[in-house]
C-alpha cells in the first residue's frame, strides 16, 4: 500500500521536468522489492525503474503513467530480473595477491602466514596493497556486489593506508572503508595511526565520492585500557560512518564481545558497530545486540573454511548480515555466501530433529531470508534502510541477472532463482549511486582495466614467489593459554597411507 501511494505522488512530481538530472529507465522487468508490512521481498513482475541521479524516483507498473524525462536512458530488461545490489559487510581487500595461496589454511595458520600481522606488513608495498584493493573490487563489481564494509588492516604506514583508500575511491563500489588501528613493531604506533586516520579524513575526494570512513579496532580485550579510550574517543569524536571488530568467542578468544564493549560505554553508539563473525556469541550478547541495534556480519564460506565455525550466530539472524571476509580464498560473491549459509543453517536445524530420530515437516530457513541477509540487511546493519533494497528514494544500487540463461531458463520465483540457481556469469548490469558499474557483461571503469590487471599480476607473482618460499608454520602447544593445538580429522579421497592432499 504505501509503495502505491509513493507512486502515484511521485508520477505528479515528474510532471515537472528536472534540467539537468541524468536518468535511466529499465523498462518491464520483474522486480525484487520489499514489503514493509510482511517484512519479506516483494515480488513486482512487468516493472519499470527510474533512476534519476544517484536515487530510486519511480518503479511503476505497465498501466501507470509516469511522466519519463525526454533525456532518459531506457534500458530493457524484459525476460530479466532486477535486484538491488548486494551487501558485502566483511572484508579485507588489500588481500587479492595472495589468490590460491590459502586454498587449504586454517584459521591458527593464516593468523601467522596471511593476516595483518604477518610478513605481509613488510612484503606489501603501497602499490601492491592499491593494485590488490582495485583487482579484487572488480571481482565484487562483476559480481553485482555494490557495497562492501572494508576492514582495512593493511595500515602499516601512511603509505599502504593511502593506497587502500585510493584504490577505493577509484574503484566507484561504494564503500566504508573502516581504519584498523593495530600495535605493529615497525615504529608506526597507534598514535601516529591515529595521527594518518585524521589527515586521511581531510581528503576532499571523499566528498564527492560514494566513500565514507570508519574504524576497524580488535584490541578491546588486549590492549591497554589508554589505548582503547584513545581509538574508542577517536571513534565518537570523528564522524564515522561505521566501526567494526573481530568477535569470535569461544575457544578463539578474541573477545570484542558486546558485552565488553557496552562495559566500555560503547555499543550504545550514534554510529553503526558491525561486529564480525559472532560464531560463540551468547544470548545476553545478542540480547545487547538487539537493544542497541547493532549488527553482527556473518561470513559463511569463511567460517567453514577456516574453521572458525557458527555455532550460535545461527540465533541472532535478525541482527545479521552477510559478508565475504577473505577473497583470497574463495568466492567474492554475496550470493554464494547466501546459498552456503542457507544450506548450512537447514542442515544444522535438520540434524536437531534427525538426532531425536524425528523428521522435519518445514524447511528452517526459506531463500526469501538469505535474500533479505544478502541485500537489505547488509543496509540496515550501516543504519542505511536505502540501500540493499529496491523502492521509492533508495540508493540506485541495481543489478540486472539475464533470465534465461540454461541455468536460470524456466524461473517463476526470481528471489528462488537468484539465490539458488544464479552464477556471476548472469549478472548483465552493475549500477552503483546510479551509475553503471558493469552493462551488457562488461565492467564500466574510470581505469584501463587492462592496465590495471598487468599491475596487479605483477604484484601477485611476486608476493607469491616470497610465499611460496615461505615454510608453513609449525602448529605445536598451546593457541593460547588453556587452548592446545591438535589434529583435525582430515580425509584422504584415494585409498592407500599418506595419499591425501
Ligand atoms: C507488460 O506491459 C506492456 C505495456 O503495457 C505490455 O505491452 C506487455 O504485454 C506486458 N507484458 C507482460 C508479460 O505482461
Ligand atoms: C593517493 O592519492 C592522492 C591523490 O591523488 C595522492 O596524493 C597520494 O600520493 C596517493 N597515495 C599513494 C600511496 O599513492
Ligand atoms: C558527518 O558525515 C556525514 C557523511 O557521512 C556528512 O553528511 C555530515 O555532514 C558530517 N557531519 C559533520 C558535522 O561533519
Ligand atoms: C541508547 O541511547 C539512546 C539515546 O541516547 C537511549 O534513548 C537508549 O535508551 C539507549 N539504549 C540502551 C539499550 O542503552
Ligand atoms: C590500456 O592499457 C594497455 C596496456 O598498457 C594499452 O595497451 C592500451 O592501449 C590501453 N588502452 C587505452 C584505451 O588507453
Ligand atoms: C598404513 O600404515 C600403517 C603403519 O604406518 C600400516 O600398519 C598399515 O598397514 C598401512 N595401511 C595401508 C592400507 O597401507
Ligand atoms: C596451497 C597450500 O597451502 N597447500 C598446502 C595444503 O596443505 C598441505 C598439507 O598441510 C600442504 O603441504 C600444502 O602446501
Ligand atoms: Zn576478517
Amino acid at each position: 500500500m504505501k509503495n502505491l501511494r509513493y507512486r502515484r505522488l511521485l508520477s505528479l512530481a515528474l510532471l515537472v521536468p528536472a534540467a539537468s538530472a541524468s536518468s535511466i529507465l529499465f523498462e518491464g522487468g520483474t522486480v525484487i522489492s520489499f514489503d514493509h508490512t510482511t517484512q519479506t521481498p516483494r515480488v513486482l513482475q512487468n516493472t519499470s525503474i527510474l533512476v534519476t541521479d544517484d536515487r530510486i524516483s519511480a518503479i511503476f507498473g505497465a498501466d501507470e503513467a509516469v511522466t519519463i524525462p525526454s533525456n532518459v536512458e531506457r534500458v530493457p530488461v524484459q525476460g530479466k530480473i532486477v535486484s538491488p545490489g548486494f551487501v558485502d559487510t566483511h572484508r579485507h581487500g588489500w588481500q587479492t595477491a595472495y589468490k590460491t595461496l590459502g586454498s587449504n589454511t586454517t584459521l591458527a595458520e593464516y593468523f601467522v602466514r596471511y593476516g595483518e600481522f604477518s610478513q605481509a606488513g613488510t612484503v606489501f608495498t603501497a602499490d601492491d596493497v592499491y593494485y590488490g584493493q582495485l583487482a579484487g573490487i572488480y571481482e565484487a563489481l562483476n559480481a553485482g556486489v555494490t557495497s562492501i564494509l572494508d576492514h582495512a588492516h593493511s595500515t602499516w604506514s601512511p603509505e599502504t593506508s593511502s593506497a587502500s583508500l585510493n584504490a577505493s575511491l577509484d574503484s566507484g563500489i561504494r564503500m566504508w572503508w573502516c581504519y584498523a588501528f593495530h600495535d605493529l613493531t615497525n615504529g608506526f604506533s597507534v598514535q601516529d595511526q591515529i595521527a594518518n586516520f585524521q589527515e586521511l579524513l581531510q581528503d576532499d575526494r571523499l566528498l564527492q565520492s560514494v566513500v565514507e570512513m570508519g574504524i576497524a579496532y580488535d584490541g578491546f580485550s588486549s590492549a591497554s585500557s589508554e589505548e582503547i579510550q584513545s581509538v574508542i574517543n577517536l571513534a565518537k569524536n570523528s564522524n564515522i560512518s561505521a566501526f567494526t571488530s573481530h568477535f569470535l568467542g569461544g575457544p578463539w578468544f578474541y573477545a570484542n564481545s558486546p558485552s565488553l564493549l557496552n562495559s566500555l560505554d560503547f555499543l550504545n553508539t550514534t554510529f553503526p558497530i558491525v561486529l564480525s563473525h559472532a560464531s560463540f556469541i551468547s544470548a545476553e550478547d545478542a540480547m545487547l545486540l538487539r537493544q542497541t541495534n547493532q549488527y553482527i556480519s556473518t561470513t559463511p564460506e569463511s567460517e567453514l573454511h577456516y574453521g572458525h565455525d557458527h555455532q550460535h550466530s545461527a540465533f541472532i539472524q535478525d541482527q545479521a548480515a552477510l559478508g565475504v571476509d577473505t577473497h583470497f580464498t574463495y568466492s567474492t560473491d554475496i550470493i554464494t555466501q547466501a546459498r552456503l549459509w542457507l544450506q548450512s543453517i537447514r542442515l544444522k536445524f535438520y540434524q536437531q530433529t534427525l538426532n531425536n530420530w524425528e523428521i522435519a515437516r518445514n524447511s528452517p530457513m526459506s531463500a526469501n531470508q538469505a535474500f533479505l541477509l544478502a541485500t537489505r540487511s547488509g543496509g540496515l546493519a550501516l543504519r542505511r534502510p536505502d540501500i540493499g533494497v529496491l523502492e521509492v528514494g533508495a540508493k540506485a544500487d541495481i543489478v540486472v541477472f539475464d533470465g534465461s540463461s540454461p541455468n536460470m531458463l524456466g524461473w517463476s520465483d526470481p528471489v528462488a532463482a537468484v539465490i539458488l540457481h544464479s552464477n556471476v556469469g548472469d549478472v548483465e548490469h552493475v549500477l552503483v549511486d546510479g551509475e553503471w558499474r558493469k552493462r551488457d557483461r562488461q565492467l564500466v571503469l574510470k581505469q584501463n582495466r587492462t592496465e590495471i590487471e598487468q599491475r596487479f599480476l605483477e604484484s601477485a607473482r611476486r608476493i607469491q614467489d616470497i610465499w611460496m618460499q615461505t615454510p608453513l608454520p609449525d602448529l605445536q602447544g598451546d593457541f593460547q593459554p588453556g587452548v592446545p593445538y591438535a589434529t583435525a580429522y582430515s580425509v584422504d579421497v584415494v585409498r592407500g597411507n599418506e595419499t591425501g592432499y
